[in-house]
């Protein structure tokens, strides 16, 4: 792999987030993902690729080490501290899709998540693909999630969960919009679904990638 990009995913994994971080102590004084990401971007590499090849890998490795017990929540915190820095560069890529107005799509993580990296890329990548993002942030409800469906006839939804016991509230949250909105497209996404889940609590779709997500929402 690019070294850059293998340098990028390592940042990640350890949380360095720039130069003059002084966390972690080993690689105190060397470029940190701030820094990487701009030389990748430099070095023409294109915000996706970036995405996919370094800064997904870095917090799958921090993720597994968390499941295995190697690695705790500060090292969560500072990694996605680490993609966050990062993720500011690739932003303007991201969003810059011409306004096209396709139309209005409400995001957001659902009850009981505070994950939000993910749902915050599915954003940029739709309002660079010319949607009207309307963002809940994270902690989502069913009232919330009615509320900006009734101020915004015709949306669609994107819901994101990241854990297994909070996957499950998009069950009763897709319910609530299908009985009062049953013409509104709910949508779900994150790591531990996958389409039977989708298919099990009435879901319209399951996308693993928001660029999957509007191809699909294009032919819609
Ligand atoms: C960073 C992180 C955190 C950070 C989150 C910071 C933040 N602002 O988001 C913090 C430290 C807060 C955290 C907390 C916890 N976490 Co955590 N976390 C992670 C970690 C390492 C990375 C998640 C991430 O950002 N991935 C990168 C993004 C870009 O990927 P993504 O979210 O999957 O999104 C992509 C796709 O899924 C998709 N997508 C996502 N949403 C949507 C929506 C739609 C509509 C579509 C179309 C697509 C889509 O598009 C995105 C881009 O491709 C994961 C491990 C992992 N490998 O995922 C654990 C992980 C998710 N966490 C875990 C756990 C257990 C927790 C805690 C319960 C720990 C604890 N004991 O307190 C808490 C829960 C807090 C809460 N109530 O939510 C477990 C979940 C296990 C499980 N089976 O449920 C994981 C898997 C770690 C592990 N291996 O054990 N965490």
């Amino acid at each position: 792999m690019d070294p850059i990009l293998k340098n990028l995913a390592l940042c990640v994994e350890r949380g360095k987030v720039d130069r003059n971080a002084p966390y972690p102590p080993d690689m105190q004084g060397k470029d940190g993902a701030d820094e990487l990401t701009k030389q990748a971007l430099d070095a023409n590499f294109s915000a996706n690729e970036i995405l996919q090849k370094a800064l997904m890998p870095g917090m799958n490795k921090i993720g597994d080490k968390f499941g295995s017990g190697e690695a705790y929540i500060p090292d969560l915190l500072i990694a996605a501290k680490a993609m966050n820095a990062a993720m500011v560069h690739l932003q303007p890529f991201f969003d810059s899709g011409e306004a096209k107005h396709r139309g209005v799509v409400i995001v957001g993580t659902v009850s009981g998540d505070l994950h939000d990296i993910g749902k915050n890329i599915v954003k940029m990548v739709l309002k660079g693909d010319g949607w009207n993002v309307i963002d809940l942030g994270v902690n989502v409800d069913a009232a919330k999630y009615l509320t900006a469906v009734e101020g915004h006839p015709g949306c669609h939804v994107g819901m994101s969960a990241l854990l297994t016991t909070t996957m499950v509230n998009m069950e009763s949250i897709t319910s609530a919009i299908k009985e009062k909105y049953p013409a509104t497209n709910v949508f779900v996404g994150g790591a531990p679904l996958s389409q039977d889940f989708c298919d099990k609590i009435g879901a319209d779709g399951y996308f693993a990638n928001p660029h999957s997500f509007t191809k699909y929402l294009q032919k819609l």
